[in-house]
């Protein structure tokens, strides 16, 4: 029973709307899919979006080991321009709703975000894993030394750029850039958290970034429903039992909020 209509508020196009919402409302595990878009109304660029981060720059160009050791200065320069953004942002609606749901213990969230809004949303430690690691986390570059860091980066020289404290080696953005794998932990729980799910419910993704991508057709593979929450239909709406034309502040916290 594949739906894929417009959700408006007006007209039959509301039965779809419920329906989405009585698969939530009975499901025993639910496994949330998070892109970029949960945050957009926040104000965090998205990345594919017109005006996101990687329309400005090519994704190669930044997002990549190579290009850190290509030049680390202007890595890091892009980096703290984005933590400079991200740490002006708030969680949304959106956020702080799914960290409520998440806190009764059948909600495990898997995000793809690296801006933290879901850990600043209170989202129960347990109930989340950020695949893509976080903007405000550096490791060492020889070491294994990792620390959390919210300070300004001043990429004005070598010099200035992040160290190791433990031998002094030069840090990076605790993110998993292209070309590098997942952390395995992260990445074998979020597949079974998928392969467990009665609903996948996806919100804010272009879907093209794998495996994170692939963690809605566990789900759906496994028998499970799919959920979508996006204004634009993606290569997920194809697989999506409801997909629902709307932005994350708009449908999330209706589609969690317990019936009246
Ligand atoms: C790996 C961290 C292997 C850094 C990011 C198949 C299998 C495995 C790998 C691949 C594969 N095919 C290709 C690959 C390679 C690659 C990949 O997926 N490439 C893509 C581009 C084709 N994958 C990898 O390299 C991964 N590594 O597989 O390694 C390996 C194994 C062993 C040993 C060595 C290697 C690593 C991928 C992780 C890359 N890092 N980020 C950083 O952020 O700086 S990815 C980056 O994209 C972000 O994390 C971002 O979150 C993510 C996905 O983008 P989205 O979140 O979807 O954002 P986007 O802008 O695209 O879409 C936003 C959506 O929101 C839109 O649909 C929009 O309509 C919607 N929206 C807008 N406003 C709203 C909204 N929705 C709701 N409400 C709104 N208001
Ligand atoms: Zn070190």
């Amino acid at each position: 029973m594949i739906f894929r209509r417009p959700l408006t508020f007006q007209g039959w196009a509301v039965p779809l709307f419920q329906a989405a919402k009585s698969l939530i409302a009975h499901a025993e595990r639910i496994v949330v899919l998070t892109g970029a878009g949960i945050s957009a109304e926040s104000g965090v660029p998205t990345f594919r979006d017109e005006g996101g981060l990687w329309r400005s720059y090519r994704a190669e160009d930044l997002a990549t080991p190579e290009a850190f050791a290509r030049d680390p200065r202007m890595l890091w320069e892009w980096y703290g321009w984005r933590r400079g953004v991200v740490s002006r942002c708030a969680p949304n609606a959106a956020h702080i709703a799914l960290a409520r749901a998440a806190d009764k213990g059948n909600m495990s969230i898997a995000t793809q975000n690296v801006d933290g809004l879901h850990a600043a949303a209170s989202t129960p430690e347990r109930a989340l894993v950020e695949l893509h690691g976080s903007l405000f986390r550096i490791r060492c570059t020889t070491c294994e030394w990792r620390a959390v860091d919210r300070s300004s980066v001043d990429a004005s020289s070598d010099d200035t750029l992040p160290r190791c404290t433990t031998c002094g080696a030069l840090a990076r953005p605790d993110v998993v850039w292209f070309g590098e794998a997942l952390d395995p932990t992260h990445l074998e729980r979020a597949f079974l958290e998928a392969a467990t799910a009665d609903v996948c419910l996806v919100i804010g993704t272009s879907g093209v970034v794998q495996p994170a991508a692939s963690l809605v057709s566990i789900t759906q593979l496994a028998g499970g429903a799919v959920i979508e929450v996006n204004p634009v239909e993606t290569p997920i709406t194809a697989i999506a039992t409801v997909s629902i034309r709307g932005t994350a502040v708009d449908a999330v916290p209706r589609l969690l909020e317990k019936a009246g």
